[in-house]
């Protein structure tokens, strides 16, 4: 038995934050679906799975539906098999399997819309299909019952969705899977769909292949399905990932907390991808304190610089940073401040030899217990520049601004 085990596809999804470029991210998803299932046929498996969210919710566009029937139908020799999942469940008239064109499929189709058992290739697929959004119950403990009705030396696996049943790391009402659930029931494989990135249990028995398109930066090393043999009952199944992907989604950041050398070092990753800018998605977040103007002006450089990629998106976790004015006007309110801004500037015109600037307190930081405080803290006095001290009283105003807030 071969097949291409491939989950959450998520087809229609918003992309919302992306604003005009959404429709491109929706549009490659299915470029990547149609190539996948190019990869199937040549690859020669009995069967291409979907184990479950092929569609967002069951409120995707009738013209979406239309597509994808259409991409399926279209390949006539390649049996599919789709299981609704908690995106997409089966839960009513209204949802996208019991409404056309997915209510009468053509002959290579079969959506699953009850737990049972099918035949593929020379062996067989039970699977449980999900009919509620949540639900506390494991959907794979119907597998063990399906599977007890096999011939004893049968290739089976199984195919359901849900969350992986880790302590602390998923909810209750997530349709929690065992993680020992394909041994449980006495499985080749479990082909499973929910989390989107690639995950393996179960004496790599039980796969979750992740997202065939990341969909978010958070984990974007998803993107991949699982091609799998299974030679005889009881063997190791054999798989190979296969990275499907046509978008990459990377993270950049501007910290303004950098100075000068902030956009430089921006510019050089962007340098790294530029020539295949179409094929990025990219975030940018701005951080740190930001000088009046500094933010805009970024802005506008990033609008420049961006504009070749797929899609991204601003961040923006950046504070303005205070003027001197700004600054002393604050140290008034607050006599603590007014003191660590003394001791600041003390600290820096016996450090760099600058002229002493600033506000000054009653009774100023002397030399010798500036040496103690470096002392205390490993510090060497002589490593300390302009910069240290332009950064440290930028820092002081954004915590400054943050307890304010
Ligand atoms: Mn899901």
């Amino acid at each position: 038995m071969r097949f291409l085990h491939s989950a959450d596809w998520q087809l229609g999804c918003a992309f919302r934050s992306f604003g005009a470029k959404a429709p491109a991210l929706r549009a490659c998803r299915l470029a990547t679906l149609r190539r996948t299932l190019e990869i199937a046929r040549r690859e020669r498996v009995d069967g291409f799975l979907v184990a479950g969210d092929l569609f967002e919710d069951n409120q995707v566009a009738a013209s979406l539906l239309t597509e994808v029937f259409e991409m399926f139908a279209s390949a006539p020799d390649l049996r599919i098999f789709v299981l609704p999942g908690n995106h997409d469940p089966i839960n009513g008239p209204g949802c996208v399997w019991l409404r056309p064109p997915f209510s009468a499929t053509p002959s290579n189709v079969t959506i699953i819309r009850e737990p049972g058992v099918l035949s593929i290739g020379d062996g067989y697929l039970l699977a449980n299909p999900l009919k509620q959004k949540v639900s506390t119950q494991d959907p794979s403990v119907i597998l063990s019952e399906l599977a007890a009705t096999l011939p004893s030396d049968a290739l089976r696996i199984g195919m359901t969705h849900g969350a992986l049943a880790i302590a602390g790391k998923h909810q209750p009402n997530d349709h929690p899977i065992h993680l020992q659930a394909a041994t449980r029931a006495g499985l080749d494989y479990l082909a499973l769909g929910h989390w989107h990135r690639w995950q393996t249990f179960d004496d790599a028995r039980i796969i979750m292949p992740g997202t065939p398109e990341p969909d978010a930066f958070e984990h974007a090393e998803g993107r991949l399905v699982a091609l799998v043999n299974l030679s005889r009952h009881a063997e190791a199944p054999e798989i190979r990932s296969l990275d499907v992907a046509a978008l990459s989604w990377r993270s950049l950041e501007l910290d303004f907390t950098d100075g000068e050398n902030a956009r430089p070092a921006l510019e050089r990753s962007f340098a790294e991808i530029q020539q295949a800018a179409p094929r990025h998605v990219i975030r940018v977040t701005l951080k740190g304190p930001g000088a009046r103007g500094a933010l805009a002006a970024t802005r506008a450089w990033l609008e420049t610089v961006l504009a070749p990629f797929a899609a991204t998106e601003i961040k923006d976790e950046s504070k303005l940073a205070l003027s001197i004015t700004e600054l002393a006007a604050m140290a008034e309110c607050h006599p603590l401040v007014a003191r660590v801004l003394s001791d600041l500037a003390q600290a820096r015109a016996f450090v760099t030899g600058a002229p002493l600037s600033g506000m000054a307190a009653a009774e100023p930081l002397t030399y010798p217990e500036l040496q103690q405080i470096a002392h205390d803290l490993e510090l060497d006095l002589g490593s300390l520049d302009e910069s240290f001290f332009r950064t440290t009283s930028d820092l002081l105003a954004l915590k400054l601004q943050e307890a304010e807030a």
